[in-house]
């Protein structure tokens, strides 16, 4: 097999520091890490490690403490220091993305620290192949990297070449296998632990702690037990016995993720118990180890009566969890997802994440292009998760109300980790913005491009492709907020009625007179009452609602007229036409790039986006088509609708 991508870390990447002199103090294993970077770098590149003597760059880890912390300076030599190795091995990567800006002008001490403990991706691999969802559920990029033949790989190479991208851009944790929790993959917390320390053994290097997605059945379906009620002392047993072995195998085993009541998955609703009683079951079999579950927002009922206007799927979250703020152990961290709904290109941030003061949370983005062109499409999602991240949505933004960013991760063995070479940004990103969300998107594209790509002139035209490639998107899908109408099978391409009839409680009510979700208190399902305010009024009333959320809150006549003085209708074909224009554009752009960027990355993204050029175009002639059959308003504009 050809070897796999080397992403961001090329060995270009680490000319700078590679060809100077650096020394490395400190002991541990995350300084051996750094230790070995800087071996490698400067064997490729005519440096030297060196114990004494004048240096160029010095890498001091003071201690063994387990801070993130670093500080970084120049005065003549470059410095960075830490009192922890993780700090250390950020410290180092900082430089890295710094290049020669490292060992220009001096600078005084700047001081680095992440901006919240929690920095996870989350990976829905199975161990096995999923008849439905294949190996990686909602995976574009190949089979997992971690398993194949029901177990954990033999050569986890790929896996150590991972962990050390994760370390890189500061990822702490990773959760190892799906939230739907077969059978087969229920074993990894027995039988197949021995597996999971392999995998362990490869990320801790990086600083990285793992952690296993469990179901809330297992005593019954691994113990033999005849229930998995939270409050029998048998179950309560049964999780301390398993917990305390995976300590024994894994002694920095992160914890465990958990989906329950959720679209099959089994949880304490069967009991008639709380999900914090269900949560509290599995962290006190953890807190004597210092471990942390991470327990599922995602809770709804997925077997709606598209008859029944009474239920909004968006109000589940906070209907099922705000009544139980205060009731979580510590070491529960409530897992969010950033919408009332599911990943969509456009939602409102969930209400959810002001309503629980005292439990800890976590946001959960989805790096993998679900609905936001799987892969296929260039979509670059930072300016969507910098959006959210820093949404004021309780006076403070939503980043400042968490203790945690999770996301699910989009890499498997494809060659390029990511299937699309650009959705490598977003995995890199991810990671950028979860150490702090205040940096600029442009800026860390700008970082992503530096490190992967050698020649300078490539970085203005992929940020024109990218940097706005989001919103293209978005133009060119459902509209206003609405969301979903995509193919319910594959969540790839569209249906504008794919889910209108469905179970999932997912609509848009498009009719001959309108569009659109109400939401609002005073004629609908109320979900706008579950915001503090501003935002209960904001979006309640037509006059201040977003209109990029407007068919999210709001049912309207096609002729109603937006903030941004077009009708609804209008807006639809406009957006939907530009949509595909600003794809067409994306062409031009990567045709000029060939010859700049390694032949096999052209070809590849050549290949993607005259698909993401052909879904584009279907995607605007459904939208328009069936908007224009249903209203009977013509294209002010007089274009081609079918
Ligand atoms: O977005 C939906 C996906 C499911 C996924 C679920 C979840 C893992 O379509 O495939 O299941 O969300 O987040 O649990």
């Amino acid at each position: 097999m050809t070897s796999p991508d080397p992403a961001w870390l090329p060995a270009s990447a680490f000319r700078p520091l590679g060809s100077r002199r650096v020394r490395v103090v400190g002991d541990g294993p995350l300084v051996t890490t750094v230790r070995d970077e800087v071996a490698a770098a400067v064997a490729g590149h005519g440096g030297a490690l060196v114990e004494d003597g004048p240096v160029d760059l010095e890498l001091v880890c003071a201690g063994g403490d387990g801070s993130e912390a670093f500080t970084v300076e120049r005065a003549g030599t470059t410095a960075v220091r830490a009192t922890g190795g993780a700090g250390l091995l950020y410290g180092f990567h900082h430089v890295v993305r710094l290049g020669e800006a490292a060992f220009g002008a001096d600078f005084p001490v700047e001081h680095h620290a992440p901006r919240r403990p929690v920095r996870m991706l989350d990976h829905w691999d199975n161990t096995e192949v999923h008849p439905v969802m294949g190996q990686v559920e909602r995976g574009y990029a190949g089979d997992s990297i971690f398993y194949a033949d029901g177990r954990v790989r033999d050569d986890l190479s790929r896996v150590a070449a991972y962990a050390r991208l994760l370390g890189s851009i500061g990822v702490n944790r990773v959760g190892l296998n799906n939230v739907n929790v077969h059978r087969a993959e229920a074993r990894l917390l027995t039988d197949l632990l021995p597996d999971v320390v392999r995998l362990a053994e490869v990320f801790r290097p990086h600083g990285i702690r793992v952690h296993l997605s469990v179901s809330f059945a297992a005593p019954v379906t691994l113990g033999g037990l005849p229930t998995a009620d939270p409050l029998d002392p048998g179950v309560r047993r049964w999780w301390d016995r398993a917990t305390a072995d995976v300590y024994a195998a894994i002694p920095d085993f992160g914890g465990y993720v958990v989906k329950a009541d959720s679209e099959g998955q089994p949880g304490p609703f069967a009991y008639g118990r709380t999900h914090a009683d269900g949560a509290n079951l599995l962290a006190r079999a953890l807190a004597p180890f210092g471990g942390t579950v991470f327990w599922r927002a995602f809770v709804y009922d997925h077997h709606q009566d598209w008859r029944d206007r009474t239920t909004d799927r968006a109000r589940a979250a906070h209907d099922h969890f705000a009544p139980l703020d205060g009731a979580f152990d510590p070491n529960v961290v409530l897992q969010v997802k950033y919408g009332p709904m599911d990943f969509q290109a456009r939602e409102p941030v969930s209400p959810v994440i002001a309503a629980m003061p005292r439990t800890r949370l976590a946001v959960e983005l989805q790096v993998t292009q679900e609905y936001t062109g799987q892969q296929k499409h260039v979509c670059h999602l930072v300016p969507q998760w910098r959006e959210i991240l820093r949404f004021p949505l309780a006076g403070d933004a939503v980043g400042d109300l968490v203790d945690g960013v999770v996301a699910v991760s989009n890499v498997g063995r494809d060659r390029f980790w990511t299937g699309h070479p650009l959705a490598q940004a977003n995995l890199f990103g991810f990671g950028r913005l979860a150490w702090d969300d205040r940096l600029a998107p442009e800026a860390v594209l700008d970082e992503w491009i530096g490190l992967t790509f050698d020649d300078p002139a490539v970085r203005e035209p992929l940020h024109e492709l990218m940097d706005g490639s989001w919103h293209t998107y978005e133009r060119y899908t459902a509209p206003l907020g609405v969301g979903f109408m995509v193919n319910p099978a594959g969540h790839y391409g569209p249906a504008v009625d794919g889910y209108e009839y469905s179970r999932w409680g997912t609509y848009h009510f498009a009719d001959r007179d309108g569009v659109g979700v109400d939401r609002t208190r005073a004629t609908g399902t109320g979900f706008t009452g579950q915001y503090p305010a501003p935002w209960r009024d904001v979006y309640e009333s037509l006059e201040t609602c977003p209109d990029e959320l407007l068919l999210f809150f709001h049912h309207v006549p096609y002729d109603h007229v937006l903030r941004s003085g077009t009708t609804v209708v209008q807006h639809i074909y406009d957006t939907h036409f530009a949509g595909v224009e600003e794809v067409a554009r994306m062409v031009e752009v990567w045709a000029e790039l060939e010859g700049r960027v390694p032949d096999a990355v052209h070809a590849r993204v050549e290949e993607l986006l005259a698909e993401q050029l052909r879904c584009a175009t279907e995607w605007r002639d459904q939208v328009n088509t069936y908007f224009f059959r249903k209203s009977g308003v013509p294209d002010a504009r007089g274009r081609r609708i079918h």
